[in-house]
């Protein structure tokens, strides 16, 4: 191993890192044997394509491309271990080859990178153990109809990412790299795990992390932001940060930009070779590339520069010349203000003043929460926190201790559900629960920066710190309850006191951030008659004004309807004294409070008669203060509305206005179930066909969706909420067509529709499933992810008509070139519809068309997918359709020949370019 490590080496000179392994394994044209080997000959399906598998069955391969790149310039090589978890490799059936894996790589890593040290001691070399996002997702649902449905959970991936990582650790690399990162909730899982394998093996590496950004949008493919993705990652020891794979070099610049103001750490970058073509490759020239590169490196941006989808050694050897001598990147300074996180960041600055949390989705304090929750109408509970979203909370607080509920289960579903609604998820949460199991249950949901809500003395120092440990562990703030061993602190001594000794414990022992440090030293009921509650109030004010002088950092919040419980029954004093607390609990540096976000009383409205009343109340001004409130309660009480405010009771939202089209696109394009049933109702009575609200109104807000997608203008999670939308407008017409149908009337034929192999989008495929069904076909849904072999067994035991291949990213278009080649060694020869974003009429012309001898039609929508397979069922029309099709194909084909079509079309460029399989 070198005798200095990357941390020191890392602020004297910008390193290089390798470019991509597929890129360069392809070149080997591998075949099927090379993957296998001898020992692997009884393992079943197909091994090819399992890169990672390369380094037991064919180190030779790998060892050669390692030493390209280093012979290359580079300074750091990555293990070629991409894939190598159990959660991964259980597609190829060799999970258990894990941990041999992954230590017979970084073993071939290190000697190389080792023998080139010695050669060039002045240059020495490094190993990163490549750690890749798995093909699972913890924070998002495989199942549309099921939202709160999770494939992996955060210690199952935990476990894998662990077994892992000690391997590598063992194998001697020189730093974890947890790449590709498309879900911040596995990275967070990743985190969690690195630190117990480093603890296990007993050697800390750094923990480099690397973000993909999965559309135009800027974000994740979970849908954050890279502010927000900066808070919930702050609680590590990162080394770097980075941006690799998405797009080419020029359009990650602007958001490596982002990355570089935003991360008190190194950053990295690896783009791809350019945009993939609309072959699916990457065609950027090593030139072209080292052009775009060059920019980041002129303005200060990087500290380690490589490559991923696309670029080999001749891309790599042109960094050389352009670190030689250049700045490296200065990282910014740590923040000095609490992050939170949702889908997007909240930073709670001075400027702020104060963070509302919402108090309304807790089983205990609100009535109809508890209800809904207990019906599991988790839909209307849900439109609860969507609600105080829209009222301006920018926190949700979220409780089901309630002793007749499953509460862990409870919060778990809720908090998947509020994850799978980007309107409510933009938020940070707060988690509410006396339970830690329900806590830590929280915390792995969320992919953000939460709060945990709460810990305290209560149970004495080790329990208090290791709850603490945890916390951090998991990366969350936490409210710390003004309570120790002897009970609830209730005098403003007493808070201090409590206060202090946490706060000691958490920063000198625990280790947290003090800005993730949130006091709450307890807001109790006043006015309820006990003399010793009179001061309840001025106690936790002026506590808070102690706690903000001497506890640099730290935060102060309380839940605020608490003061109000013995006015019970009458909102208007209940919500007048909220306002005063806050007014005066604010003005000493209170900054967070647990509210109902909807209040509507301002400090400055409240009369002067009744604000004297309640200030004498609050600051405890007089001994007769309940007294005359109560008297000056009944008076008001008569006059004022009553009612709970968790309804959309007397709100009005102005996109009602509009023509029954108009509504149903808006609902659509927000996701919005409320309005279905009624403005589906209308457009029955207006369009009479219910097929042709589908086909009209409902595509058209589909295909709006599509463009603001494209355009970057709308997110992953949001798409997905549109989608499960549509899906609610169809089951609502779907009786109605039915009733429809002709009785007695024939199947219109058989289709099978599938996502192919290692692609997870299945948004289009559902609406070419609905549209299709609505048109008569029989459909049998493969759903996402389906083996070639899979989708040709079933396509002969259905007997079906036409087979559909849908695919959003680069990697399908070479898996329905593989399924289609699958279809015509079985004999079939019915026909193949393809659609999805990345496919294009130039791909299936040149790629797939050959390999099948039955019709390939290339279809840009789904609203084609129905006529086109009415013409190809039809005898009659069957063969002029196929030969206008190719005729059409082989007019492009000749074009591209001539370079009239180029190869990167817009279409590509707002295409997903996520590619998990490099
Ligand atoms: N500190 C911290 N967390 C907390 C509290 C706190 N969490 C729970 C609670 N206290 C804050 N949340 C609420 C929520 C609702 C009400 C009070 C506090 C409330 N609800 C109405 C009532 O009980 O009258 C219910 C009305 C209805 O059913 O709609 O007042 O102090 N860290």
């Amino acid at each position: 191993m070198p005798d200095i490590t990357i941390e020191q080496l890392v602020p004297r000179r910008i390193l290089i890192l390798d470019g991509a392994m597929g890129t360069m394994i392809q070149q080997y044209d591998l075949r099927e044997e090379d993957f296998r080997g001898d020992r692997f000959a009884d393992i079943p399906g197909q091994l090819k394509g399992n890169n990672d598998l390369l380094c037991l069955t064919r180190p030779d391969v790998v060892s050669e491309i390692h030493r390209k790149y280093l012979e290359a310039g580079a300074d750091i090589i990555e293990t070629n271990t991409f894939s190598s978890t159990r959660v991964s490799m259980a597609d190829y059936h060799v999970e258990h080859l894990c941990r041999e894996i992954n230590l017979a790589a970084a073993r071939l890593a290190r000697a190389l990178a080792d023998e080139y040290t010695l050669r060039t001691p002045d240059k020495p070399r490094f190993v990163a153990g490549s750690v890749g996002p798995t093909n699972k997702t913890c924070s998002m649902s495989p199942d549309v109809n099921n939202p709160a449905c999770r494939a992996l959970t955060f210690d199952e991936l935990a476990a894998a990412y662990r077994e892992q990582m000690e391997a590598l650790l063992e194998g001697g690399v020189d730093a974890l790299l947890i790449e590709t990162i498309f879900d911040t909730l596995n990275a967070k899982a990743a985190l969690y795990a690195a630190e117990d394998a480093m603890q296990s093996v007993g050697r800390r590496v750094p923990l480099m992390l690397s973000v993909t950004i999965a559309d135009a949008s800027g974000r994740t493919l979970s849908g954050q932001t890279l502010e927000a993705f900066l808070a919930s990652v702050q609680h590590a020891p990162l080394f770097s940060v980075g941006l690799n794979c998405s797009f080419g070099a020029a359009q990650l610049k602007p958001f490596l930009k982002t990355l570089a103001d935003n991360a008190p750490y190194y950053i990295s970058a690896y783009p791809n070779a350019g945009l993939p073509n609309s072959l699916g490759q990457y065609d950027q020239t090593p030139e072209q590339m080292a052009a775009e590169v060059k920019e980041y490196i002129d303005e200060g941006l990087v500290n380690i520069i490589g490559g991923c989808c696309g670029t080999t050694d001749a891309y790599i050897a042109r960094y050389a010349a352009l670190v030689d001598g250049a700045a490296p990147h200065r990282p910014v300074q740590k923040p000095e203000h609490l992050w939170l996180s949702g889908l997007e960041r909240l930073e709670v600055k001075p400027e702020i003043n104060f963070v509302n949390v919402g108090e309304r989705c807790n089983v205990a304090g609100s009535r109809k929460f508890l209800r809904l929750i207990k019906e599991k109408n988790y839909e209307e509970a849900l439109s609860i926190a969507r609600r105080q979203v829209e009222d301006g909370a920018l926190v949700l607080d979220i409780n089901m201790d309630d002793g007749l509920l499953d509460t862990q289960t409870e919060m778990t579903t809720f908090l998947n559900l509020v994850a799978s609604d980007p309107d409510v998820s933009r938020v940070p949460i707060m988690i509410d629960s006396s339970k830690w199991e329900v806590i830590t249950a929280g915390l792995k949901c969320l992919q953000g920066k939460s709060i945990v809500n709460s810990i305290s003395l209560k149970e004495g120092e080790d329990v208090f710190l290791a709850h603490a440990r945890e916390v951090r562990r998991l990366g969350a703030a936490v409210v710390v309850m003004a309570f120790d061993e002897k009970g609830q602190a209730d005098t403003y001594e007493r808070k201090i006191e409590v206060c202090e000794r946490a706060y000691r414990l958490l920063v000198e022992q625990a280790g947290l951030n003090p800005n993730d440090i949130i006091f709450d030293p307890n807001v109790l009921a006043i006015a309820t008659g006990m003399e010793e509650h009179n001061n309840y109030a001025v106690d936790f004010i002026r506590a808070t004004g102690w706690i903000r002088k001497h506890l640099p950092g730290a935060h102060v919040s309380g839940g605020v309807s608490n003061l109000s419980f013995s006015f019970r029954g009458n909102n208007y004093i209940r919500e007048a004294m909220h306002a005063v607390f806050l007014y005066h609990a604010i003005r000493e540096g209170m900054d967070i409070g647990i509210v109902n976000p909807a209040t509507s009383v301002l400090y400055s409205d409240i009369p002067a008669d009744v604000l004297e009343r309640i200030e004498d109340v609050v600051l405890n001004r007089r001994p007769d203060a309940g007294e005359r409130l109560i008297e000056l309660a009944d008076r008001l009480k008569a006059g004022q509305q009553e009612g709970g405010t968790d309804t959309a009771q007397g709100h009005h939202d102005a996109w009602r206005d509009g023509t029954v089209e108009d509504r149903l696109k808006y609902a659509l394009r927000k996701g919005i179930g409320d309005y279905l049933e009624e403005d589906l109702a209308e457009a029955v009575r207006k369009y009479v066909h219910a097929v042709a609200i589908i086909e009209g109104p409902l595509m058209d807000g589909m295909n709006e969706v599509g463009e603001l997608f494209g355009a970057g203008k709308m997110f992953l999670p949001q798409v997905v909420k549109t989608a499960r939308t549509m899906k609610k407008a169809v089951s609502i017409l779907q009786p109605l067509i039915e009733a429809e149908k002709v009785e007695g009337s024939r199947s219109a034929g058989k289709v099978l529709l599938a996502t192919v192999k290692g692609d997870v989008h299945d948004i289009g495929k559902n609406i070419v499933s609905v549209v299709m069904a609505c048109n008569n076909y029989e459909i049998i849904d493969l759903g996402v992810m389906t083996p070639a072999d899979v989708i040709v067994r079933r396509a002969v035991e259905e007997k079906v008509d036409i087979v559909g291949l849908s695919g959003l990213i680069t990697p399908s278009l070479d898996e329905m070139v593989h399924v289609a080649r699958e279809l015509q060694k079985a004999g079939l020869r019915i026909p193949l519809l393809i659609g999805g974003a990345t496919t294009s009429a130039l791909h299936t012309a040149l790629k797939i068309v050959p390999v099948y001898d039955g019709p390939v039609i290339h279809l840009k929508d789904a609203s084609q997918n129905a006529p086109a397979a009415a013409r190809l069922l039809n005898p009659e029309t069957r063969d002029a359709y196929v030969k206008e099709v190719y005729d059409n194909y082989r007019a492009l084909c000749e074009r591209r020949k001539k370079n009239e079509v180029p190869l990167v079309s817009l279409q590509d460029a707002q295409a997903n370019k996520l590619n998990l399989f490099d």
